[in-house]
This record gives C-alpha cells, structure tokens and sequence, in this order.
C-alpha cells in the first residue's frame, strides 16, 4: 500500500453513514492475494486495512512586541478546506493560563497521581488555554478551553473527562462546570455544561450540547488520537458570568487517576484551589485573530499570521497556575513530534504590568487505599436527555458559540 500525502482524501468507509456528523476515520482496505510459488500451498486472501492521515509541521513563534505570531512549516490542504473529505490545517490561538508537569507512571504503589496504562495517558494535563471572542462577536461571544495532556486518547471522552470548573460570582466555589460526555448512538464528543449539582444546563434551561473541537465530523479536526481538545461554549449559556472568573481544570480516568490544573479534589468532590487560574471573558487579556477572523478552527499554513490583541490591564491581572501565562496555540493537524500544541511567549505591553503567576496547588492527596472507583469524581456523566439530532448544531458552517 503507497499513501501520498497531498492526496490523501478523509474517506469513511462506504458502509459508514457520516452525514450525520458522526465522527470518523478516513480509511483504506482491500485484500492481498498469497500465492504459492511451488504449487505446495493454499492460495491466501488477507484482507489489509490502514487509517492514514497526513499531518502538517508548522510551528508557531511571535514577533519581538508580541503583536503577531507567525506559523512556519508545511501545512495541510488537501481538497476545499472544511470540506467533509478534505484535510486542511487549522490554528487556534489561546491565552495559556495553565501549566503541568509530566506525570509519572505507577511502578509497585498504584495511587491516583500516576497512570497505570497508556489507554489513560491523556489523562496527564500539560497546558490549559482560554479564549473569548467578545472582539468580533460582542454580545454573541463564546467562551472556549483548550486543554492539552503529555499523552495521546485514542478517542476522546471514553478512558479520560476533563472537567473545567468555574467561578462565575467570586466566591471561590465552582458555579459551572464545561466538560464533555458521550451519548448512545451518536458517534462525538459533546460539550456540555452543568451546575454544582452536575445537571445539565443551557440557555431556556435547555441543556447546551456542541461537538468538541467546535465541528462535528463533517469538517476534520483530528479528534482522534490527539493530545488537546477544544470545548466551547456561548456566554449566553453562563448566564452568571459577567466579567473575571476564575477556574480549573481536572481530568480523571477511568482508572482512577487524576490531575489538576487550579483544582482540588474533596471529600465532597471537587473544587477549586486556593489559587485557580483567572480570566475575564469581557475582556480578554489576549484577543486573536487571522484576517478579522476570530482564530479559532482557521485554516493555517506556511506565513499564517495571528494577530494579537492585548488588553494590557486584564493581562496583568490574569493569573496563570504552574507556569508563565502567554499564548497556546493549538495546530489540530500537527504531527505529535512537531506537537500540536505550542506555547509562545507573549510579554505583556505595559511596561509596568506585573506577570501574575502562582505555583500549581497543592491537590488534596486521596487516600491510596480507597478503591479507585471512589477515589475519583466522577464529574460529567450527566445523561443528556434530548435526541442529538435536534440539540446538537447541525451546522458545519460556524463555530457553535460565535
Ligand atoms: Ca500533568
Ligand atoms: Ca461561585
């Protein structure tokens, strides 16, 4: 079997029904015919089966006063781009707020904070970014969370849950909880929002449901076998916020293990730490955008500039948890050795703005010897009781919350 890469073509195989949005591999098969040189043997029919997918290299670096960042590399564009069978690169530009180190794996003490297996390997968090697009959409805006892990899900929301945890009210307890769940017989991720009491919440207290990544199957963001996902939400569907929040980010796994970017887990489950991570939707301390465009899901390749936007007093007040705050910018397509999710240094404008930055804290040990299907919150899992057909945004066209 030879693939080419500028004409792989995202085809479903064609038993598989995808206009419904279901997400999908592209897929090659067909048999390879074995027979015997000698007449001392069976002819053989193998059947061969591959899943390739082109990855681009671009990387991404920002200019001197921190104003543009530049994407250099090789990008994707096989067929029209957002096109159902096509590949095109995408860039989506962040405000990084989150840093986490790499977590190591349980030799003989099997505990919470250590991975036990691959399967789980995204459930170690290594960046969190948050974006709001109040700049080009103003009362329409949205409010989105890339999360990125030291490891790769094979598919996401089956063996790891993020959970974002925010505070809209100031009060130090989470009010609204982004995270994504999965329901029978529709084949995506959804992003949902749920209250403290994990019930499903949206705008006319209807439950808000959105394909993670922002698109659902019908334009390609490599939601598989990937290392971040992109869950957003409209601001309309948190009617709380009305400026700063603070919030966190918690994965678990199946397995038990969990980590936490500005969150704890309780005996009463979980909530934020003592120093989250802090960010004002209203006024975004870092705005981006290519071509007016708000940089989120756009199509990207060699010489692809974000322009950024810096609101200087609400970066200085941004507080970022484990690391420096700057830009994340996440290149869907990349391949893993380039990495698809790039951090870039975004020095603050004001010249007497001080960078905010705390350590990562402290999580609330769980108790090693409780069974690990108690250790953990499990935090999404909140049934969704409408059919995904009339909930979920048919539309391919634009991003759910802008
Ligand atoms: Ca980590
Ligand atoms: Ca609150």
């Amino acid at each position: 079997m030879t693939a080419t890469q500028d004409d792989l073509l995202k085809v479903a195989d064609p038993t598989v029904v995808t206009d419904d949005g279901r997400q999908f591999l592209g897929e090659a098969s067909g048999r390879v015919v074995l027979t015997p040189n000698n007449n001392r043997g069976e002819t053989l029919r193998v059947p061969v089966h591959a899943n390739p997918k082109p990855a681009s290299t671009l990387t991404a670096s920002a200019d001197e006063d921190g104003s543009t960042i530049t994407l250099a590399g090789e990008g994707v564009a096989n067929g029209e781009p957002l096109d159902p069978n096509s590949y095109t690169s995408l860039v989506s530009g962040f405000e990084q707020l989150g840093t986490s180190p790499e977590m190591a794996q349980c030799t003989t003490t099997v505990s919470s904070s250590c991975y036990k297996t691959e399967l789980e390997r995204s459930v170690d968090l290594a960046a969190v970014g948050v974006a709001s697009d109040v700049q080009q959409f103003g009362d329409d805006a949205g409010l989105y969370f890339a999360v990125s892990a030291h490891g790769r899900f094979t598919s996401a929301e089956t063996a790891v849950n993020y959970g974002v945890y925010l505070d809209a009210t100031g009060d130090g307890l989470w009010d609204y909880q982004v995270t994504t769940t999965r329901i029978a017989d529709y084949d995506i991720p959804l992003v949902v929002i749920t209250d403290r009491d994990y019930n499903l919440v949206g705008p006319g207290g209807e439950p808000y449901v959105a394909p993670m990544n922002l698109y659902d199957g019908l334009v390609d963001t490599n939601a598989f076998d990937s290392d971040v996902q992109v869950l957003g939400v409209p601001l309309s569907a948190l009617p709380e916020v009305s400026g700063r929040i603070t919030f966190g980010v918690q994965s678990a796994s199946y397995n038990g293990t969990v980590d936490d970017v500005g969150t704890v887990s309780t005996p009463a489950g979980t909530e934020l730490a003592p120093q989250a991570m802090s960010f004002d939707p209203t006024a975004p301390g870092l705005s981006f955008d290519v071509d007016g465009e708000s940089a989120l899901m756009v199509p990207a390749t060699d010489g692809t500039q974000l322009a950024v936007t810096q609101d200087a007093a609400s970066y200085a007040a941004d507080t970022a948890v484990g690391g420096d705050k700057g830009a994340m910018v996440v290149l869907s397509q990349n391949s893993g050795a380039v990495g698809r999710t790039q951090s870039v240094a975004i020095a603050p404008s004001a010249g007497d703005a001080t960078v905010t930055t705390v350590p990562p804290a402290d999580s609330t040990p769980v108790d090693p010897t409780t069974p690990p299907d108690e250790q953990v919150t499990e935090p999404p899992a909140a049934e969704a009781t409408e059919s995904p057909a009339s909930e979920a945004p048919a539309s391919t066209e634009v991003p759910p919350a802008g």
